[in-house]
């Protein structure tokens, strides 16, 4: 579950969560409806996008007070944040951290991920013990992750999780067709590997509805889509989490509980 987001405007989408009471009190809600995991954006005082150490410290302390999701910080932050904010990301101790690999346009900017940047988030979460969700937005990205395994090995808890971010525009389309490319080119990273799939804007319902039929887990949230259907704003990120279980469960695959999300993921209690 991705409640925030570094795009969306609080000006524009009053329901987006930008304190961290209203972070605290969507995770909560969604933890409720079937979450497992929340993919943490932070906002400052202003609820402009903050890479701030302090303040993804108390993040990371209150979501785990407060719920037992597992906790990942992004490390993407947002499309203007330099390297080495990016990195001291990692300092605040996340259970997962995510980790894009590749540069790919996004809308009219550019989201840079550097080989040399992707080696050093990719060592440092090993050296942590801070276990990857690899953001995959473009299929030759799938690429780069397994030359990244091949010549770095596995990371911390040794399961590999990757993330299908479908479309950006300037990335990959969010399409049944694209999907199933990727779910085919899983095959040649180590057996095992999982996959959960989100669909930006008007992408979240098909890609959702394909990810569960090809095997896949599912990320919602109103860093993707802040439209739950034509014409009609999303109220909150629990509402889409509450759609997203429904679909899960129609379809025979129902939530994970939080202990089996955690022990498919590698990640230590
Ligand atoms: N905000 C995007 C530029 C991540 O969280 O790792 C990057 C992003 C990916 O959202
Ligand atoms: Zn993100």
């Amino acid at each position: 579950m991705a409640p925030t987001g570094a795009e969306s405007r609080k000006s524009d989408v009053p329901a987006l969560p930008v304190t961290l009471e209203e972070l605290v009190a969507t995770a909560r809600d969604c933890e409720a409806v079937g979450a497992g995991v929340v993919h943490v954006h932070l906002r400052d005082d202003a609820a402009q996008p903050t890479l701030d150490l302090g303040r993804l410290k108390e993040a990371v302390a209150a979501l785990r007070a407060e719920t037992g999701l597992i906790v990942q910080l992004s490390t993407g932050g947002a499309v203007t944040d330099p390297e080495a904010d990016r990195l001291r990301v990692l300092d605040a101790q996340p259970d997962m951290a995510s980790c894009t690999m590749g540069t790919v346009n996004f809308g009219d900017d550019v989201f840079l991920n550097r080989w040399g940047f992707i080696v050093e988030l990719h060592t440092r979460m090993q050296e942590r013990g801070i276990v990857p969700e690899y953001e995959i937005f473009d299929l030759g990205q799938l690429t780069t992750l397994r030359r990244l395994l091949d010549k770095h090995g596995l990371p911390a808890g040794g399961h590999v999780h990757v993330d299908l971010v479908m479309g950006v525009p300037g990335g990959m389309p969010g399409t049944v067709a694209a999907l199933a490319a990727c779910e085919a080119a899983l095959r040649d990273l180590p057996e095992g590997t999982t996959f959960s799939a989100t669909g930006i804007g008007r992408t979240s319902l098909p890609v959702l509805l394909a990810s569960l039929a090809a095997g896949g887990h599912l990320r919602v949230g109103m860093e993707d889509t802040v439209t739950y259907a034509k014409g009609q704003p999303v109220e909150s990120n629990a509402q889409l989490v509450a759609r997203a279980s429904g679909f899960a469960r129609l379809a025979q695959r129902p939530p994970m509980t939080a202990a089996d999300a955690r022990a498919m993921l590698g990640i230590a209690n």
